[in-house]
């Protein structure tokens, strides 16, 4: 039970704290409380954004460890039948989620003796990717000090989001009037390692201390939140949709401004 008292006023982040952690996130097992303060401005638009990472399951090269304390190791092998295509096995730890993720690439078999694979794991990492072939064997050993589950849900890589969305035209759009107020609920939803800088490029905020200390970008620990509240600018910030291009010349010209201002704040996979 959450009680919301003056005390608690801000944004909080949920999410699964047990296993399967990313698949839970996958399934939509996570999410943003926000308690409004009484005493607050009244924005024109309140926007909560989560930014976080998502990976697609599918069927592919399935396998999942148990549980690695240090020193631990887990291999898969040919019997197995797992890694019996050629292709590309995108993994991650499962208690650690798609922050700490590996790569296999898998080619086809050949004369060549078969052989084993050492993936090292440390750091929070299963370092570079490798390569191998159908019919040889990959060994996770775990040189952390703590615990990590090497799980491949047969899926692509993942994708980092912004409420669920990955990708320029899919990601949320805020457009607002010059001289509006904005109350932003930012939530790093990425519940591995990963940091996210909060930088609407357009807009600063006023800082608690030091007194008028102003600030354009805010850090973000994973599941850290972060409210705050901006106007509208009056100026102009860049966009392509303004830009005109002549047939004749094939030369950008920049088209009359208008009064609105469009922010550019979205997320891009780890793919590119
Ligand atoms: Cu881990």
């Amino acid at each position: 039970m959450f009680e919301a008292t003056s005390e608690t006023i801000g944004a909080w982040s949920f999410h699964d704290h047990v296993r399967n952690v990313q698949r839970n996130v996958n399934r939509g097992l996570f999410g943003g409380l926000i308690i409004r303060d009484p005493s607050a401005p009244c924005a024109n638009h309140e926007i909560p954004i989560f930014i976080h990472q998502m990976q697609a399951s599918a069927k592919g090269y399935f396998f999942r460890s148990g549980e690695l304390r240090p020193m631990d190791s887990y291999e898969v092998k040919p019997s197995e039948a797992i890694f019996d295509h050629p292709g590309v096995c995108n993994y991650y730890c499962a208690i650690h989620g798609t922050s700490m993720s590996g790569r296999i690439d898998i080619a086809p078999a050949d004369a060549n003796p078969t052989q084993i694979h050492i993936v090292t794991i440390n750091n929070l990492s299963f370092g570079a990717p490798i390569a191998i072939r159908v019919g040889d064997t990959v060994r996770w050993e775990n040189k952390d000090a703590v615990n990590h589950i090497v799980f491949s849900p047969g899926g692509g890589k993942s994708t980092f989001c912004l409420n669920g969305r990955g990708y320029v035209g899919n990601t949320p759009t805020i457009v607002g009037d010059t001289g509006e107020r904005l109350c932003w609920y930012v939530f790093n939803l990425d519940i591995a390692s990963m940091w996210h800088n909060f930088h609407p490029h357009s807009v600063r905020w006023q800082l608690p201390v030091p007194p008028g200390g102003a600030s354009d970008v805010h850090a973000l620990s994973p599941v850290e939140t972060f409210v705050t509240d901006t106007l509208v600018p009056p100026a102009m910030r860049l966009h392509l949709a303004r830009w005109k291009r002549c047939n004749a010349t094939r030369r950008w010209t920049r088209a009359a401004c208008g009064s609105e201002a469009i922010f550019f704040f979205t997320a891009m996979s780890k793919n590119t």
